[in-house]
């Protein structure tokens, strides 16, 4: 049996992580089979392209059209030595970010031509897309509040991503909103700001039918 491919998106500190993880916990009490990659990363070439393009000191000149490229690479390779091979074997792949992450950063935030970023993602997943596709929708006030309690309780690490201008990330959270209203069948909106197990709940009821006949 075909496995199921399930995403989840959203701004920074939206949820997801904490979504994968509880989703996860979830499914494999029922018996099934899980994989949790996140994105950039994932494989080994592509935890390496994310050092790349977040944490790198020589990263500081990176172009938006670079960038674009290097998040398609991890994703390329995740597809091919992960997510392809979990489907076929009949697991349930659970993914933190995919590639309406790319749509919603690299076309809106940084306003490459969308049609340009269409093709490059295209020729990453080839056929390998989504069943159901989760969107974390959080305040950005709630989204700052929640990063910065978890920063303040970690040491600093520079993240070239996240020292990108308010204008950038308002971008962002409006491309995320375009995607979902373009392709309500496979992207649901789950409001994020409530308490994890209300969410956790809300997301259930989506991944649920997905499941029958699984076991
Ligand atoms: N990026 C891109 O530009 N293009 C692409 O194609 C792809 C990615 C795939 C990846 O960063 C960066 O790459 C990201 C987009 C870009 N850049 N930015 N900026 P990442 O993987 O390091 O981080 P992230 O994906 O942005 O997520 P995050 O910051 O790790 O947050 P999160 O996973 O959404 O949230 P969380 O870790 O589950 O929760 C954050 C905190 O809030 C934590 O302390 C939780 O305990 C807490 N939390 C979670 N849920 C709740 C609720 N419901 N109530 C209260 N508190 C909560």
């Amino acid at each position: 049996m075909k496995g199921v491919f399930i995403t989840f998106e959203g701004t920074e500190g939206c949820g997801k992580s904490t979504q994968v993880r509880l989703l996860a916990e979830r499914l494999t009490a029922l018996g099934h089979r899980v994989r949790t990659p996140r994105e950039p990363g994932g494989t080994p070439v592509g935890e390496e392209i994310r050092h790349t393009l977040k944490h790198s000191p020589n990263n500081h000149a990176m172009t938006a059209e670079a960038e674009l490229l290097l998040m398609n690479a991890s994703r390329a390779q995740l597809v091919r030595e992960v997510i392809r091979p979990a489907l076929e074997a009949g697991e349930i792949v659970v993914c933190d970010r995919f590639y309406d992450s790319t749509t919603a950063y690299q076309g809106h935030g940084r306003q490459l031509d969308l049609e340009a970023v269409r093709a490059v993602i295209e020729f990453a997943v080839g056929g390998t897309k989504p069943d159901l596709t989760l969107f974390l929708q959080v305040p950005p006030e709630v989204s700052a509040a929640r990063l910065q309690s978890r920063q303040s309780a970690l040491p600093p690490v520079r993240d070239r991503i996240e020292e990108a201008d308010q204008d950038f990330f308002e971008r962002v959270a409006q491309g995320f909103s375009i995607i979902a209203a373009r392709e309500p069948q496979r992207v649901k909106v789950i409001p994020g700001a409530q308490p994890a197990e209300a969410v956790s709940d809300a997301i259930w009821k989506q991944v649920q039918p997905l499941l029958a006949g699984r076991r």
